[in-house]
């Protein structure tokens, strides 16, 4: 790597992370069925309609998990715990096995010196909140409080942040507007429902925390940057719009108590009664923010309805998500988010990484350049004030990459999904080796 430990602020936190359901194996230890168990189980939605029943069985192997992040030299873990293994129903009795599985996933970061950074909700609803509506029902607010206080109770006191919900664009826009990820709606009142109840659910889930007394909470956005297609004012227009409801809509919501104008053009006639009374309930004061970054999209206009554009290949290289290789966006969001919204408060990188298709003993000098080109982005803007306090890797290991099956590699160490044994990659060793300088 280009960089290394020393190059910045002592307290800094390096991690990695992984989420739930992409990386447990959600048929052990009592778990309920969740909404990409039966997403998955529908034929076209996932890549040879494979799920996360086993994924890469860490529910068994995760004492050799953490020894493997301990060896890497990490500050802390980012990883999310399963909504259906504590609550199997939802809601009501919990799971006391999955109570004691993040119980010793907690104590065991904390007996090999990491700390443990807790998100809530990686993407899988137990299937009898999805059969209520999901994240379309007003009342999933209360629901997620309900898990918030049940867990928190058992594992707040030790952990070093929580972020009630990863990637809100994800849950809202992917999942309703574009059909890709679980529940696979295409509908934009279920949009824009989804869109502004993910908000409410945050806001609810930090007022529980605070109220227990949990310490250190934040939220979690994706970022994608979006350049016109081309010159025309049209293109302009249309990337505008892309950024506005991928990156300025939830980071308004949760910093500046509005939701964007253009977003709402289209948007305002589909949302629930009353959304406009739920900023304060939503803006709930955070302690961090945390930024997820991949990549760059081309916007261009179509003819059709709201919001009347399309994505169209760009010329960069790509990773094997087809995704252009564009650290200067991670740049551009630090800065950006920084002046416009957080002003001040502590920044981490809360994902950053690339799949690549690794084989065993194969060198993954791509990843290595693609993860030194990011990390020099972030450090570029820390030298012009940014406060960034971490930068987290995706992903720890090899792992379901939802609609797109096993066949993504994002992991520092690779999974062979036959074994299930794990074998660090050579980003790994790099990685090692610069968090060791
Ligand atoms: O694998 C996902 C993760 O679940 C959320 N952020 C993006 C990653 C790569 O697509």
């Amino acid at each position: 790597m280009n960089f290394s430990r020393s190059d910045f602020p002592a307290g800094f936190q390096f991690a990695a992370a992984t989420s739930s359901y992409q990386i447990e194996g959600h048929q052990f230890g009592g778990a309920g069925k969740t909404h990409w168990d039966t997403f998955a189980a529908t034929p076209g939605n996932v890549v040879r309609a494979e799920n996360g029943a086993i994924a890469c069985d860490h529910y068994h192997r995760m004492e050799e998990d953490l020894d493997l992040m301990q060896a890497l030299g990490l500050d802390a873990y980012r990883f999310s715990t399963s909504w259906a293994r504590v609550l199997p129903e939802g809601r009501g009795t919990p799971n006391q096995d999955g109570l004691d599985f993040y119980d010793r996933l907690v104590d065991g970061l904390l007996a090999r010196g990491l700390n443990p950074m807790v998100t809530l909700y990686h993407w899988e609803l137990p299937v009898p909140l999805a059969d209520l509506g999901g994240w379309r029902n007003p009342d999933i607010a209360h629901w997620f409080a309900d898990f918030t206080t049940v867990l928190m109770k058992r594992i707040g006191d030790r952990v070093f942040s929580v972020a009630p919900i990863n990637e809100p664009w994800c849950v809202g826009w992917l999942s309703h507007f574009m059909g890709h990820h679980a529940p696979g709606m295409r509908d934009i009142r279920a949009t824009a429902h989804a869109m502004h109840h993910v908000l409410t659910a945050h806001g609810r889930a930090i007022q529980t925390m605070r109220a227990l007394g949990v310490k250190n909470l934040g939220a979690v956005c994706n970022l994608e940057f979006a350049h016109p297609a081309n010159d025309s004012a049209k293109a302009e227009e249309a990337a505008r719009l892309y950024d506005g409801y991928y990156n300025r809509f939830f980071l308004g919501g949760l910093f500046q108590g509005a939701y964007p104008e253009d977003v709402m053009e289209g948007l305002a006639p589909h949302m629930p009664k009353g959304w406009e009374h739920d900023f304060d309930l939503i803006g709930q004061p955070l302690d961090w923010c945390g930024l997820n970054y991949y990549t760059c999209k081309r916007i261009a206009p179509v003819e059709g309805p709201w919001p009347a554009h399309d994505e169209v290949p760009g010329p960069l290289p790509k990773t094997q998500m087809d995704w252009e290789i564009y650290p200067q966006g991670l740049h551009h969001f630090l800065i950006w988010v920084h002046e416009n919204y957080t002003k001040g408060l502590p920044l981490y990188v809360t994902e950053n990484g690339m799949a690549h298709p690794d084989q065993v003993d194969v060198p993954d000098q791509a990843r290595i350049d693609y993860l030194n080109a990011h990390v020099a982005a972030a450090r570029q803007a820390m030298t012009e004030g940014v406060p960034l306090a971490g930068y987290t890797f995706w992903s720890l290991m090899d792992n379901y990459e939802w609609a797109l099956g096993y066949e993504k590699r994002f992991g520092l160490i690779h999974v062979d999904f036959d074994t299930l044994d794990r074998t660090p990659k050579a980003s790994y060793h790099a990685l090692s080796d610069a968090l060791t300088r």
